[in-house]
């Protein structure tokens, strides 16, 4: 039977690879800054101009399906998510690695249906690996399969998170002591690459043991999701639960095991919801 969404995916990994060519093009000329949230939370022209070329390279050829574009919702765009064929789009997650030209930054896309995600794609576009996932096809990095480490026992992982100043200093004592309790456990050691696709997409390559974090966005987690799946890898609610691709939060690892030894070990802060105001 003919896969009503492999055109679909296709597309979305020529644009991405032109997306990818713009970003390295940018790296090579002065990055002008702006600040979006908080003096951490930064935007450059790149990071439009990128979700613009995306976006409107999709919706010429498919006018009918919806999207959450990262800078469209900063610009006031909603974060919805319905029934519709959606097109959830990061265009340079790791921007402030882009800024400092630290080299793990990528362009996410994450394509669903009936609130399901079909397919995912993130390019690490300055290591030129383009890591694509269809549901029940397997997941690939340059065309080459993948699959996670499959390693059960905490104590002998690598750790994936990431850190940053939070205003509120009850979340970010929450935050220390998290990576406090799960360091003391103890595990081989805690990485913060800097771009939550790059992340999602160590793990489901094997490279690194699980990933966690509370406060990315939809758009942070939606291609990597599908790569990760794909790869054998879990992916749960920072609780332990099921995954919510609106919820803000996650945990991905090798194991079952691993993942619900996270969830045992983290506790939650309030982070929002990508699909209410906050
Ligand atoms: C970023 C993430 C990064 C995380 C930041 C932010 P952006 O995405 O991928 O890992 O620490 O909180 O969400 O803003 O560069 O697309």
């Amino acid at each position: 039977m003919d896969d009503p969404w492999m055109e679909c995916m296709d597309h979305c990994i020529a644009v991405t690879q032109e997306a990818g060519k713009m970003i390295r093009e940018a790296l090579q000329k002065d990055i002008s800054i702006k600040q979006k949230s908080s003096p951490v939370d930064l935007v450059t022209e790149t990071d439009q101009k990128v979700e613009n070329l995306i976006i409107s390279s999709i919706r010429e050829k498919y006018p009918t399906h919806s999207f959450i574009g990262e800078e469209s919702v900063a610009a006031g765009a909603p974060s919805i998510l319905t029934d519709d064929p959606t097109w959830i789009i990061d265009p340079i997650d790791g921007t402030t690695n882009f800024v400092h030209r630290f080299p793990f930054v990528s362009v996410s896309i994450g394509f669903t249906v009936n609130k399901e995600i079909e397919f995912g794609i993130v390019y690490s576009c300055i290591e030129d690996k383009m890591y694509t996932a269809r549901k029940g096809k397997g997941a690939f990095c340059n065309g080459v399969p993948i699959k996670v480490s499959g390693q059960k026992d905490i104590s002998q992982s690598l750790v994936l998170t990431e850190m940053g100043f939070k205003p509120d200093p009850k979340i970010f004592r929450a935050m220390m002591a998290n990576m406090e309790s799960i360091l003391t456990i103890p595990v081989h050691g805690i990485r913060a690459p800097g771009s939550a696709a790059v992340n999602m997409c160590l793990v489901a390559s094997g490279a690194a043991d699980a990933y966690y974090h509370i406060g990315i966005h939809c758009w942070d987690m939606a291609g990597g999701a599908a790569i990760i799946r794909e790869a054998g890898g879990v992916i749960m609610d920072i609780t332990g639960g099921p995954f919510d691709l609106m919820s803000r939060r996650l945990i991905t690892a090798s194991s079952e095991d691993i993942a619900k030894q996270l969830a045992q070990k983290i506790q939650p802060f309030p982070c929002g919801r990508d699909d209410t105001e906050n």
